[in-house]
């Protein structure tokens, strides 16, 4: 429908409105949906002050990671103040790391309740990409939900990017639900993961939208890296892991809903349980529904799934697209504060599987720092599914960097997830199971399971070198091998203190 009633104005006209120090709640859950005209128009804006010698930085909160017009524009330009929740662009990085941008990592799901209740200031504007908009204020968001209908009904004005690329028959695709806050909040009633809750839009005071902008850009997705034999081996040692949990009757027959988290490991991990013949038809009860689920959608392997955002490569999406009806009763878009909501997690018992840096011999987990100090991406949704979850399992090859470092280490360097919500680690070495073990058994497990053989001895005599206590650590030995990384550029060769 033609929003008549709105101002229309270009990207620049619309950057223009933005006053520095504003704080911006911009649509985007990972580069899917994400709001792209408007914050490269700012970008451009803040280079032009700065190089008239003026301050201009706003501040950037999003659903979690976007594309590259967003956090990458923003960060080239020097333009972002302080950054939440999640980010995983390569400048705005580099930036953060050096302490040129201040950053916050949260668990994702308790982003849009704190936007709510105050906790991050107040929210100037809302710039939110939209599929579709009616002169009554309904919006259609595009290939994420994300925090949006947080940041558009908590922000005093709107900017909406009516982006012409995505199909305005995405209307339905979504599942708007806006919980009440403490002390009104209800039980959320969603007891299946096909269960719909809310509205297929967002609805907006019309009086808010400040500017429809209109674009026709593609979502700035990548592709995976081709599966190679160390995720391959991962993908399926986990695979093998749940056929023998039903076989056995941990897990119902009729499987458990699945989450998954994002990236090259992630996707290889659901090709391998596609390809399973012992994994019944599950459904997906997740965060980012990636290239791999779509697939598996098709083949009748993945009867439903549910996410925040359709992260997919472009023409996985032009697929989609064309086969809009397909998918309609099999996919669907959430609110991040409901996909990664404890109270679902556990309510519906999801099987978790998210990714490590590096864990500790005592299952405790780091998703986030390189040797403790350098921020990768953030927690992400992780910890909301990690901690909540029926079998919670973390995924990562055994050694990183050319095998120089071991994954599996002392003590961790930066720790995201504890011992108490670690139950499997899978590495491309193998499974270790560490419900019901203590942490003296849980050290010797893991090492002999998931370590690789390079480190193997190195971390078994480390588990050996005190008997003191519940958990046998040595604090001056605990980031022994970190140490030696940093001194020669590798942590073979690592020796213990008596
Ligand atoms: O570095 O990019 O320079 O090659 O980390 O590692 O092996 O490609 O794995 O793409 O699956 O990412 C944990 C970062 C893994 C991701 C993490 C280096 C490695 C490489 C990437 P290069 P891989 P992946 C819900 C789930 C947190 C959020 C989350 C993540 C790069 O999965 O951000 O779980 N997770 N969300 O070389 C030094 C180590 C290293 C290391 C890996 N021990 N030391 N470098 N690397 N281990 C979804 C959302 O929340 C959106």
């Amino acid at each position: 429908m033609t929003p008549t009633t709105y101002p229309v104005l270009s990207p620049e006209e619309a950057a223009a409105m933005i006053h520095h120090g504003a704080t911006i709640g911009f649509s985007g859950f990972t580069p899917a949906g994400a709001a792209k005209a408007v914050p490269k128009a700012l970008a451009a804006r803040a280079s032009a002050e700065h190089q008239a010698g003026r301050p201009f930085q706003v501040a950037v909160v999003t659903g979690a990671s976007t594309g590259d017009s967003l956090d990458g524009e923003l960060a080239r330009a020097d333009a972002i103040s302080w950054r939440t929740p999640y980010q995983s662009n390569k400048h705005l990085r580099a930036n953060i790391n050096a302490g040129k941008t201040k950053f916050f990592d949260m668990h994702l799901s308790h982003l849009p309740q704190q936007v709510r209740c105050g906790f991050l200031g107040e929210f100037d504007w809302a710039i939110v990409e939209a599929a579709d908009i009616t002169p009554d204020g309904q919006i259609v968001l595009t290939t994420s939900v994300g925090a949006s209908p947080t940041f558009l009904r908590c922000a005093k004005k709107i900017i909406v990017e009516v982006n012409a690329f995505h199909s305005p028959r995405l209307r339905g695709f979504h599942d708007i639900y806006e919980p009440l806050d403490p002390p009104y909040r209800q039980p959320i009633p969603i007891v299946r993961a096909t269960d719909r809750i809310g509205s297929p839009v967002v609805k907006v005071d019309p009086a808010k939208i400040a500017a429809v902008v209109y674009t026709d850009l593609p979502d700035e997705t990548g592709g995976f890296d081709p599966t190679d034999p160390v995720t391959a081996r991962i993908g399926a040692n986990v695979a093998d892991f749940l056929a023998n949990e039903i076989t056995v009757g941990r897990v119902p027959r009729e499987f458990l809903p699945l989450q998954s988290g994002v990236g090259n490991i992630a996707n290889a991990v659901l090709g391998a349980l596609g390809t399973n013949p012992d994994i019944p038809p599950f459904e997906m009860y997740s965060e980012v529904i990636q290239d791999s689920v779509i697939d598996l959608v098709r083949s009748g392997k993945i009867r439903f799934a549910t996410g925040t955002s359709l992260t997919v490569a472009q023409p996985v999406l032009q697929k989609f697209y064309d086969d809009l009806e397909f998918f309609r009763p099999r996919i669907l878009l959430r609110p991040q504060e409901i996909t990664n909501n404890p109270e679902i997690v556990r309510r519906l018992g999801i099987i978790t599987i998210n990714t490590a840096i590096e864990l500790d011999v005592f299952g405790n987990v780091n998703s986030t720092h390189v040797m403790g100090s350098n921020l990768m991406n953030g927690i992400g949704g992780s910890g909301d599914f990690t901690r909540n979850a029926y079998i919670s399992i973390f995924t990562c090859p055994s050694s990183a960097k050319g095998g120089k470092i071991s994954t599996i280490v002392p003590l961790v360097s930066h720790m995201d997830h504890s011992e108490h919500s670690v139950q499997i680690v899978v590495t491309e070495q193998g499974v270790a199971d560490l419900r019901g073990k203590d942490p003296l058994e849980r050290a010797r497990l893991i090492v002999e399971k998931c370590a690789h053989p390079e480190f193997r001895d190195t971390l078994m005599r480390y588990v050996e070198l005190t008997k003191d206590g519940h958990t046998p650590q040595t604090l001056r030995n605990a980031f022994r091998m970190h140490e030696q990384f940093l001194k020669t550029g590798a942590m073979s060769a690592t020796e213990w203190q008596a």
